[in-house]
């Protein structure tokens, strides 16, 4: 199939899933198309069947807001037409479906038909899609969409909660390509970020405040106290700077390493012992999943779509949003002593199985069929 992709390139998780989907189709035999403004952070391999489209919105001084979904949309008429791309795929109801369905109207007046699948990803649902000032066309773009997906049960739920939905929508969980994450504990080179007696913390989001910064801190805080640790900050956003001044404020400051964004996850999870993602919602988290897929346990807030990836007393443990003192008692109950913290590592390996891509694709591709055919028909 000659599939059009469209998402946020940059760090986060909806971008990262779309990227890897891509990726694996093309291995699968299709030509993919990225249309975004952005090559995606993790789209490193252009190649026969892998193409980036850049959308670019031209700056105009009379517009308070350049027009991002127009050109978009225009630029979705365009790739159609010139790779003959016989389905979209748009991660994000607001503006990737949105636009989606004006380009689907456009060609239309030319007499081609192209459908589009959009998967939800949460905050286009929970955060701001679910604001008065966008719901109309929330509700709209995803009524219009050929196939609608969610990447939790969860999401599917909140999503029928908040809009006014006459479509079906199915679940596609998000996925993991284990070979990538595939580490002998031994070999990951954990001697440059703490001191053997240390264990290594991890936390990795864009750092906006619904990640709950603050409690990653407060909970490394507690765990310090008992077990010798080091934590990795990776990520950039809003919260780092306050997250720093706390660390500053509880004198952990030298304990506490901020890397900025990363390019290598893998290798960062590969020295971690466990994984905190105290989220204030969280229609997934992927990045659990990804540290679990390196053998890392995952201490999670039990809300959204977490308990779907994160399996209590298994894979990691989960609490209440906001309950750091729990949190920190379960961190110490999995580090306290090597036995524990191993099983928990092979837990957590053994539970990331459950999201092997080689099971999540073909249910996109499926997905894809069934359009096209239901399109013919
Ligand atoms: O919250 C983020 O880190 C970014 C956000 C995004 O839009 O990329 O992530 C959302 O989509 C991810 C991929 O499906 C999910 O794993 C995250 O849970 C979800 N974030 C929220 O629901 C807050």
């Amino acid at each position: 199939m000659r599939i059009g992709i469209v998402c946020y390139p940059t760090f986060g998780g909806s971008g990262v899933v779309a990227t890897e989907l891509g990726l694996e189709l093309s291995k699968r035999g299709h030509k993919i198309h990225f249309i975004t403004y952005n090559q995606p952070v993790r789209l490193e391999l252009l190649g026969n069947n892998v193409h980036y489209h850049e959308v670019n919105v031209p700056e105009y001084p009379l517009f308070h807001y350049q027009p991002y979904e127009l050109a978009l949309s225009s630029k979705l008429v365009d790739m159609v037409k010139l790779h003959k791309i016989e389905i979209l795929h748009v991660h994000y109801a607001i503006p990737h479906a949105y636009a989606a369905y004006m380009a689907q109207k456009m060609l239309q007046e030319e007499g081609i038909y192209i459908p589009f699948v959009t998967t939800l990803h949460g905050t286009d649902i929970t955060l701001v899609g679910s604001h008065p000032f966008y719901k109309p066309a929330v509700s709209f773009s995803i009524n219009k969409s050929n196939a609608v997906t969610a990447v939790s049960e969860s999401l599917r739920e909140d999503t029928l909660r908040l809009f006014n939905i006459t479509n079906d929508i199915k679940v596609i969980t998000n996925f993991i390509d284990l070979n990538k994450f595939d580490h002998d504990f031994t070999d990951c080179q954990r001697g440059m970020m703490a001191n053997v007696d240390e264990k290594i913390i991890t936390h990795i989001s864009n750092f906006r405040p619904v990640k709950r910064i603050l409690d990653i801190i407060k909970t490394f805080y507690n765990i310090q106290k008992t077990i010798p640790a080091k934590l990795m900050m990776v990520g950039e956003g809003p919260e780092r700077e306050p997250a720093e001044r706390l660390c500053r404020t509880l004198g952990i400051t030298d304990k506490v390493v901020f890397f900025g964004n990363s390019n290598e996850i893998d290798r960062i999870l590969c020295f971690s012992d466990l994984f905190l993602l105290p989220s204030e919602t969280e229609s997934f988290g992927l990045s659990a999943l990804e540290a679990m897929a390196s053998g890392v346990p995952v201490i999670s807030s039990n809300t959204g779509g977490i308990p779907e990836v994160n399996e209590q007393g298994f894979s990691g443990f989960l609490s209440d949003v906001g309950d750091v003192e729990e949190m920190s008692a379960n961190a110490i109950k999995i580090l306290q002593d090597e036995n524990t913290l191993n099983q928990f590592k092979r837990n957590a390996k053994e539970q990331a199985q459950k999201f092997d891509i080689a099971s999540i694709v073909p249910q996109y591709e499926a997905i894809y069929e069934e359009t096209l055919r239901n399109c013919k028909a």
